[in-house]
């Protein structure tokens, strides 16, 4: 029997737009001030991570106190927010409003997914506030990903059971996390090691009609 699925969640950086460049921008800038080893290799294991296990990511163990932390946390975001005031609807990656219309025409749920506390202010420099029923972002739960709560969260909200959802993830730690909430999951590009239901290279060719076909 195919499963019924009812509902589709996306995560947001990786997924929907690419804002890892400018995360890395922002942190790069950061550890340049503060005389850290930082590069575009190292800015790929922060995918999908929260802020906070960024910044403990890059330190590699260094220790620094809470207020330092908090101040490094503070620049690097104010440093994105400069870089996300560049993002407009034509950053939207490529196969992504033919997916969501495709999923809508379906009568198909729409929810968001993302570790970012910023994650409202990218959909709407994107212009898609409308486009999802429910936003899940780092405000909605204490444990993030690779954690299973936001998306379970987001499947909550939307009213739907994680083994009737599918999430779509670029990062091992949100691949992780759908996983462990027993979602379907469909992994773009580097993941393809953290054995995602399916794996596409990119949603730019993609069909949901062929997605759904083969969780069949
Ligand atoms: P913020 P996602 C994640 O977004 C990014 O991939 C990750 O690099 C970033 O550290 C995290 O959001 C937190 O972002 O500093 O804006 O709260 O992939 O979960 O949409
Ligand atoms: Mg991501």
């Amino acid at each position: 029997m195919p499963p019924e699925i009812h509902g589709l969640i996306f995560d947001l950086d990786g997924v929907i737009t690419d804002t890892a460049e400018y995360h890395f921008l922002a942190w790069k800038r950061v550890a340049d001030e503060e005389g850290i080893p930082f590069t575009r290799e190292d800015n790929e294991a922060l995918r999908g991570l929260s802020r906070r296990e960024s910044l403990n990511t890059i330190l590699k163990g260094r220790p620094i106190d809470e207020a330092t932390a908090q101040n490094w946390m503070d620049r690097k975001n104010t440093y994105y927010l400069e870089h996300l005031e560049e993002l407009t609807p034509a950053n939207l990656l490529p196969g992504v409003p033919q997916l969501l219309d495709d999923a809508r025409a379906r009568g198909l749920k729409l929810g968001l997914g993302s570790a970012s506390k910023n994650a409202r202010l990218v959909v709407s420099r994107l212009g898609m506030e409308s486009l999802f029923d429910v936003i899940g972002d780092g405000y909605c739960v204490v444990n993030a990903k690779p954690a299973p709560d936001l998306f379970l969260w987001v499947a909550g909200a939307l009213r739907v059971y994680p083994t009737q959802a599918i999430v779509f993830e670029d990062a091992e730690a949100g691949i992780n996390a759908a996983r462990a909430g027993g979602f379907f999951t469909v992994g773009l590009g580097n993941a393809a090691n953290n054995q995602p239901t399916i794996w596409l290279p990119s949603l730019e060719k993609a069909s949901l009609g062929e997605i759904l076909a083969r969780l069949s």
